[in-house]
């Protein structure tokens, strides 16, 4: 039955529940559940009333907006006629209102350096860099790539482009030449801002060398603005194209005022990759996104005057976007930005960041967990922790064998977990708990956020009941979505608003159980069809997680004649050895937790699996390693290329 309707079959149950410590119902920002029913029925009951309050209260306006929300799926328009500026809400806003002396960044670099800037000094930094791109000829709609290490200046010149109304295209700086002068081809940049090089793991990378590679087959870059990190005094540097950070940006005034700027202005592109081909460039706003990326923030993570808050992302991800740059600078929030590795000089680097700048607020991914799980307890145990009073989780569904060690050993058994459920298309964080009210069950993300209306359907657009889990969609415009693909209109309803009309299609699958309660199923193209059952990978893995040997699990569908696919399970173990007999335990297990029709029918022992570059398990290839194919499709977001033939090489 499941196979028609394309329901998904749900096996795994976890019953545990974490109720909200009473120490933060007391004065959080959302604080009882009435409070949280009202935001919610307001947004969805009264949206247009909502969110003009929520906008005229929560950012600056140069002219007041004519409209809330005009929405003809799938284009939108938020507070339309208005103008604003990201910068101005992220810096002016708090200096004019008698914060300036707050402090905005705490930056560490991984050789230990460090920096600290306040309110007043990150706006006269940025609109230092803002003057800067007005002298290199950048202006507003023009696009600027930012291919930088994790320094200050990276938020700098992201909200330097905010200011003049310039559109930034961060692309992680790890990307290839080759990404790079795709990207930046694609949406035509004309600067990109960048470094010497970086410091990643002791070691010493050049980037302008990558950086000048790129600019070979980028036609439409005039300037490179390089920034020097590292020193590297023979930096190949090209006579009127490329000019120092230091020889342009420090010598200007840093006086510039923001930029009056459209509502729905793009603010800037985020390359995401698509599973197979060409990375999409996501389209943010200005209004919408601004609003979107500081409300979340501040119900989801409750901050609070004396927060230090540490978001462990890149900038070059979305999580960076939001949750580094907009949400908390909007929120006038204090943030620790480290450049480095989190084993680098030793396993414990994270910890004693934690202890050495008191971090009240910790957001970071289920990967990053996992390796600290498998790097061993003694690099945690060293360490104060006890400032810390929330985590968060992010990126992918957080098997609850490892929110209970996140919970545990990191939060001391005290603090509040929010698993955020988002995308990058999402601007901000879609459903997660609120630490003040929300009762947490691991691997749940519970709750949509006041204004998010989620809707699982299957195949023909029906309703899913809830012991089946569906087709994740969104059915009432929010202001952080997506405005579209850079340049490719037609590829941004095909993929988001075609499969169910009228509706947004996150591409994830989830299931409501009957507390209401969220689960993040994974990918639709991930689902693996067993005689018949659709099952969803995240269930086996999270049951191949909470054995006591295995620190990490990816499960994927390989062709087979009689059940139309078996399932291939690739894990990562810990205190045990990789032999048969532990295969079979493995096999068995699954078997007795969840049933027979979810036991792998191979294992595979891994070093380590395939991840994007951002720490997602990567299982398209997997799949293709499962079933002896040659890996097809793109792999130029892939971390490390050789796990990939360590696997092909591993017996099942
Ligand atoms: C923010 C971000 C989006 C995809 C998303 C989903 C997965 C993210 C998750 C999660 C389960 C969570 N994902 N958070 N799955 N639980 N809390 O990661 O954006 O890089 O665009 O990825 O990541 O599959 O659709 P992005």
């Amino acid at each position: 039955m499941s196979e028609d309707s394309g329901q998904i079959d749900h096996v795994f149950h976890e019953r545990r529940k974490f109720a909200p410590p009473a120490e933060f119902t007391k004065r959080s920002v959302v604080s009882s559940q009435d409070q949280y029913a009202e935001l919610c029925q307001r947004a969805t009951e009264n949206r247009d009333e909502f969110w003009k309050a929520e906008a005229e209260e929560h950012l600056h306006w140069f002219e007041p907006f004519d409209s809330v929300c005009e929405f003809n799926a799938p284009d939108v328009k938020w507070f339309d006629g208005g103008k604003t500026n990201a910068s101005y809400n992220c810096l002016d806003k708090h200096v004019e209102e008698g914060r300036g002396n707050r402090t905005a960044i705490i930056w560490e670099g991984e050789p230990g350096d460090t920096r600290s800037l306040t309110y007043a000094e990150l706006r006269k930094e940025v609109a230092k860099c803002a003057e800067a791109m007005l002298e290199l000829g950048v202006g507003a709609g023009d696009v600027v790539s930012i291919y930088m290490p994790m320094t200050p200046e990276l938020a700098i010149a992201m909200l330097g482009c905010a200011r003049i109304g310039a559109v930034h295209s961060v692309i992680f700086a790890g990307f290839s030449a080759e990404s790079i002068a795709d990207r930046n081809n694609d949406a035509k940049a004309k600067l990109v801002i960048t470094s010497d090089g970086l410091h990643r793991r002791g070691k010493v990378l050049p980037l302008k060398e990558t950086v000048d590679e790129a600019l070979a087959k980028s036609p439409t870059v005039e300037k490179c603005l390089v920034l020097r990190r590292i020193g590297n005094s023979d930096t190949p540097m090209t006579e009127g194209r490329d000019h120092w950070w230091h020889d342009v940006v420090d010598k200007q005034q840093g006086e510039l005022h923001a930029a009056p700027m459209d509502s729905e202005a793009p603010l800037f592109i985020l390359y995401t990759s698509g599973s197979t081909g060409k990375p999409k460039g996501i389209l943010h706003t200005t209004a919408g996104y601004n609003l979107w990326a500081k409300r979340t923030f501040q119900w989801v993570f409750d901050h609070r005057e004396d927060d230090i808050y540490w978001c462990t992302a890149d900038c070059g991800w979305i999580t960076g976007h939001s949750y580094i740059v907009y949400g908390p600078l909007s929120a006038g929030a204090t943030c620790l930005i480290y450049e480095g590795a989190p084993n680098f000089p030793a396993e414990n680097r994270f910890w004693e960041l934690v202890e050495k700048y008191r971090v009240t607020i910790l957001y970071t991914a289920p990967t990053a967990i996992r390796a600290f799980i498998k790097w061993g307890d003694e690099h945690v145990e060293k360490h104060d922790l006890s400032s810390l009073r929330l985590l968060g989780s992010v990126g992918e569904g957080i098997n609850p064998e490892t929110w209970i060690w996140y919970h545990e050993k990191i939060g001391g058994s005290k603090c509040p977990i929010v698993d955020t459920w988002w995308q990058t298309e999402t601007g901000g964080i879609m459903m997660s708990p609120l630490p003040g009210i929300t009762a947490t069950k691991p691997g749940s993300c519970t709750f949509p956020l006041p204004g998010v209306v989620p809707k699982i359907v299957d195949e023909l657009g029906g309703d899913v009941d809830d012991q089946h889990g569906g087709m994740l969609c969104i059915a009432q415009p929010w202001p952080g979505m997506l405005r579209g693909i850079w340049g490719d209109h037609q590829r941004f309803v095909q993929q988001y608003w075609t499969t169910v009309p009228g509706m947004y299609l996150t591409g994830d699958n989830a299931r409501r159980d009957r507390d209401g309660y969220y689960w993040i199923m994974g990918r639709i193209d991930d689902v693996i069809n067993v005689s018949g059952h659709r099952l969803s990978t995240i269930e086996v893995e999270s049951t191949l997680v909470s054995h006591d040997c295995v620190c990490e699990a990816a499960v994927v569908g390989r062709p087979h004649e009689l059940k139309g696919q078996a399932i291939s399970a690739f894990v990562t173990i810990k205190d045990a050895e990789p032999t048969e007999e532990l295969r079979q335990e493995l096999k068995q297990y699954v078997r007795k937790q969840i049933g027979a029709l979810a036991q792998p029918d191979d294992i595979r022992f891994a070093e380590s699996l395939p991840k994007t570059r951002s720490g997602k398990i990567m299982r398209r290839l997997l799949r293709d390693v499962a079933s002896g194919r040659e890996v097809a499709g793109d792999t130029s977001t892939l971390e490390d290329l050789s796990v990939l033939a360590k696997l092909a090489d591993e017996e099942a």
